[in-house]
């Protein structure tokens, strides 16, 4: 075999920088020999790439200066240009790739292929203008200088530890919202103008891969169609401890910053203890259940015992060591940056770096000795830990099986680290302290909350915010307003500060600028919880069964049975699917949120009870906008079913009007029953639901809500409705069903209002004939409802009422939308009545002529005589238009 990959490999460098071996010149005839050959070499030019593309960019990072920028950017672009060169090989040399038998190289390829692509997706000239967006971006982020509260001509202010530190510890409400708008400002703000342009890029690269756009991009990481699905599944079955977490922090926050609070339920987003309010770990001791009780803040035992940064990845490293996991090799601890330096700028934002050479690890991070960074250093181990498990596979599997996988790593064992038990077992709280009881137990867990469950709607809403923005959903004019209703609906949080469209609030988080998914943090918190309850069952340290042995109390330390299982899970990086890396880990195949219930159960019950006691519901309002498009789809949705019972009952009536018969009065009736009963839920979940509609801003909203919630007799109680509607059809059935007797054929006894009537009204000129029908019609079909007609008024006027008109008048009225309307008629009227009174006395001196005995001096026309049978009230004009004079 040997000289095989040799001849292979010296072909490979006769013909050029980024050649590769072609398969007619190859020895090996089997087509998927040759590929594992050829992938070997594929992974070591490759990871060379990849080592000096590290290395630049640690050098940048650790020493922001133009030169190292430079040279950062020229070596990612080598490596860009490495990747597509060898992905131009692999397609035209392995064309079957994906019939190969070897699942192994099927994934690898697949893999090999988007990392290809992506970095090919672009012109040279345009990937260096996209990387060069992104660096202006992090550039902001990572330089940006604010001006103090106390001083503000000193500009000299950081993130990274300045204004970290101001809205952990000032509990200053002022002092807060000029560190808050003061960043935002200076970051969120330039950075606006580049993200426009980024978002184009981003997409543009993930059509060239065969993504709709970079949101589902990013999401293939986690190779699953549903993936979105779960999260927001995972986020329901969360969001109601959620709930209760935010009440009860409110309730507590109002004791101390009061006039901040108003009836909207949202708390202001400066007070609680974090730049983003990400997580509120800062403000324990303003929410601390059990004052009196042990409290888990080990910062001032760590300074007290002369914690350096050092000594703190030193602790962290005898943990992972404890369990068996692979101790931090001597490069780390020679070249990584635990501490801030005050000779140059860097990228203080911790992070942990793996130089793709199975040899340089690294961490970068301005740690601070505190509670909160111990965590975060082992956060971090928790990175290395896995790229030394996964550096014997290929380069293209030294991933996390899912980008979640990566993040809950450290946080596992911290899970272990923080239980007061770990923490009195390496000295870091004193023996003596009572730690068994439930007081201390809900203070203990309440901090972890305030850690992780204050952090799920924020972990989750990052990428919902860029999802929306990259698949077109949300404009740049809207940028900062979506960013606030995501940040109103799910964290129930409002800006301390006016903010606009000038904004890009945004921005002024990390990941944004620094173009990383976030996803990834949401799907750890979860996860973590599952990884923990797996190897705490592993350790023996936690017993469902056993009440003296809860999850929350249960610490791994040197586990070697815990090690070793979360080590087969790791040691596979991405060259499996992640639901197989879990089954190794957890014997669970999906992301489950009952282990970390389960973690914070005793918690959510002792929540449940506080809100209860300090008669805090749970939740906070929407804004009139979010409220405004969800009537919008609302509407939409109505409409169609609407539609569909109108057709039902039109068609019901149809039947009706053109037979009469019991069975159609019955199914018209019911069905009548049916769509009041419909109106009348529309109308009431439209108040329910949307209770301030009358402020909405959109005019033709508002129209249409005024019309749904104007119901008419539908208002009316379903019995007494039921009444009306019968009252109105026995009312038209007997007027569609009255007959009178013929006056020249007195047995002749069902002549009809049409058309016999009608006609002889209209052509009969014997006054007698005339006088016997009108008289007989109106005893016969007016005379018997006036009973009926009596009930109908008094019914339909208690509609009116319960729909706050005084009357059915005025409910008849209000569809003509103007309050003259009934004076503007009068006057109409009035206008008219000349005209009528001529024609009047026209028509009268012409009938005269024909019934002359008829007419008296009052100068009235008796109403038989006119081609109208019922109303003589409905003498229009154009009807007495129609009149013949025969
Ligand atoms: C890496 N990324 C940096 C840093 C900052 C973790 C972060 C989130 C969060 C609370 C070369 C490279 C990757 C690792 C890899 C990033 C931190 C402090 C902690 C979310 C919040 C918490 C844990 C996480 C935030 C990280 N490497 N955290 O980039 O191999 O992919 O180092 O950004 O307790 O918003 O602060 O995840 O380590
Ligand atoms: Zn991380």
């Amino acid at each position: 075999m040997e000289w095989r990959v040799a001849a292979i490999i010296s072909l490979w460098l006769i013909a050029g920088a980024y050649s590769f071996p072609s398969v007619s010149d190859s020895f090996e005839n089997d087509l998927e020999s040759q590929a594992r050959l050829f992938l070997a070499e594929y992974d070591r030019q490759s990871s060379e790439k990849c080592f000096n593309a590290a290395n630049a960019n640690w050098n940048y990072a650790t020493d922001i200066r133009d030169e190292t920028e430079k040279i950062k950017l020229q070596k990612s672009l080598e490596n860009s240009k490495f990747q597509k060169e060898a992905w131009k090989n692999i397609t035209i040399q392995f064309k079957t790739r994906e019939n190969f038998q070897d699942p192994v190289l099927v994934r690898t390829f697949k893999k090999i292929a988007i990392i290809g692509t992506s970095a090919s997706a672009l012109p040279e000239e345009r990937l260096k203008e996209f990387k060069q967006l992104q660096n202006t971006m992090s550039k902001i982020y990572s330089t940006a200088k604010t001006c103090a509260y106390e001083d503000v001509t000193e500009c000299n202010l950081s993130l990274d530890p300045d204004l970290t530190k101001i809205m952990k510890e000032s509990r200053d409400e002022q002092q807060l919202r000029h560190a808050w708008k003061e960043w935002h400002d200076k970051v969120g703000v330039p950075i606006r103008q580049y993200y426009k342009p980024y978002v184009d890029f981003s997409n543009e690269i993930a059509k060239t891969n065969n993504f709709s756009d970079a949101g589902a991009f990013w999401l293939r990481e986690y190779e699953s169609e549903t993936f979105k699905e779960e999260i927001e599944q995972l986020w329901q079955t969360l969001k109601p401890f959620y709930q209760q977490m935010h009440a009860y922090v409110r309730a507590k926050l109002r004791d101390t910053y009061g006039d901040q609070f108003t009836e909207d339920g949202l708390i202001p987003a400066h007070l609680l203890g974090n730049m983003w309010a990400q997580s509120w770990e800062n403000i324990y001791s303003l929410v601390v259940p059990f004052p009196e009780k042990t409290s888990i803040d080990v910062t001032e035992q760590m300074k007290q015992q002369g914690y350096t940064p050092l000594k703190m990845f030193q602790v962290s490293d005898e943990f992972f060591t404890s369990l068996g996991l692979i101790p931090m090799p001597p490069e780390f601890w020679k070249e990584s940056l635990l501490e801030k330096p005050n000779d140059r700028e860097v990228v203080c934002h911790a992070s942990a770096w793996d130089f793709c050479n199975r040899k340089d690890f690294r961490i970068k991070q301005c740690t601070v000795v505190t509670t909160e960074d111990l965590i975060t250093v082992h956060h971090e181990m928790g990175h290395v830990q896995y790229y030394l498990q996964y550096k014997d596979q290929p380069l293209i599997f030294r991933r996390g099986a899912n980008p979640g996988f990566h993040e809950a790593v450290g946080d596992t064992l911290a899970l272990s680290v923080i239980t007061p038990k770990h923490l009195k077992e390496i000295g870091l709280l004193d023996d003596s302290t009572p730690i068994d009881d439930y007081e201390t137990s809900i203070n203990f867990l309440l901090s972890m909350a305030l850690e992780k469950i204050a952090f799920l709607p924020f972990g989750y809403l990052i990428d919902k915010y860029r999802w929306d923005i990259f698949d077109g959903t949300v404009e740049p004019s809207n940028y900062n307003a979506h960013w606030w209703k995501l940040r109103r609906e799910y964290q129930g949080i409002k800006p301390p500060v006016e903010r606009s469209e000038e904004n890009f609030d945004a921005g002024a988080k990390y990941h944004v600028p620094a173009d990383v998914e976030y996803l990834r943090y949401f799907v750890s918190k979860v996860i973590q919880f599952q990884f923990h309850r797996s190897l705490c069952l592993e350790a023996g340290q936690y017993d469902p069964e056993d009440p003296r042995k809860p999850l929350h109390n249960c610490d791994i330390y040197r586990s070697k049975a815990a090690g070793s299982k979360l080590a087969a899970g790791l040691a596979m990086g991405s060259s499996r699917p992640w639901p197989e890396a879990m089954k190794v880990m957890t014997g669970q195949d999906k992301m489950d949120a009952s282990a970390i219930r389960e973690y914070f159960k005793p918690l959510e019950d002792w929540l449940i009870l506080q809100n209860a006691k300090l008669a805090q519901p749970p939740g906070w309002q929407k804004s009139t906008n979010d409220l405004e498009s969800e009537a919008h789809s609302y509407l939409v949705e109505l409409d169609q079913l609407s539609s569909q019972k109108c057709y039902e009952s039109s068609v019901a009536e149809w039947a009706y009007a053109t037979d009469i018969n019991d069975e159609n009065e019955k199914v018209k009736l019911e069905l009548s029953l049916d769509s009041a009963k419909f109106s009348k839920e529309i109308s009431q979940n439209v108040t329910a639901t949307f209770p301030l509609w009358r402020e909405f801003k959109d005019p033709d909203l508002v129209r249409k809500l005024k019309k749904i919630t104007i119901l008419g007799a539908a208002r009316l109680p379903d019995d007494q409705f039921k009444k009306y509607a019968q009252l109105e059809t026995d009312m038209t059935k007997h007027y569609s069903t009255t007959t009178i007797c013929s006056f020249k054929y007195k047995e002749t006894c069902n002549l009809s209002l049409e058309p016999e009537l009608t006609k002889i009204m209209r052509e009969s000129r014997n006054e007698e004939e005339l006088r016997h029908v009108w008289t007989e019609w109106h005893d016969k079909s007016g005379g018997p409802i006036k009973q009926t007609y009596k009930k109908f008024v008094e019914i339909s006027n208690q509609a009116a009422k319960l729909n706050d008109f005084n009357d059915t008048g005025a409910l008849w009225l209000n569809s003509y939308e103007s309050e003259t309307f009934k004076d503007d008629v009068e006057e109409l009227w009035q206008t008219l009545k000349p005209l009528y009174q001529q024609i009047h006395a026209y028509v009268r001196a012409k009938l005269r002529n024909v019934y002359g005995d008829q007419f008296s001096d009052d100068g009235l026309i008796p109403a038989h005589l006119l081609d109208i049978v019922v109303n003589a009230e409905e003498l229009c004009l154009a009807s007495f238009l129609k009149f013949e004079f025969k």
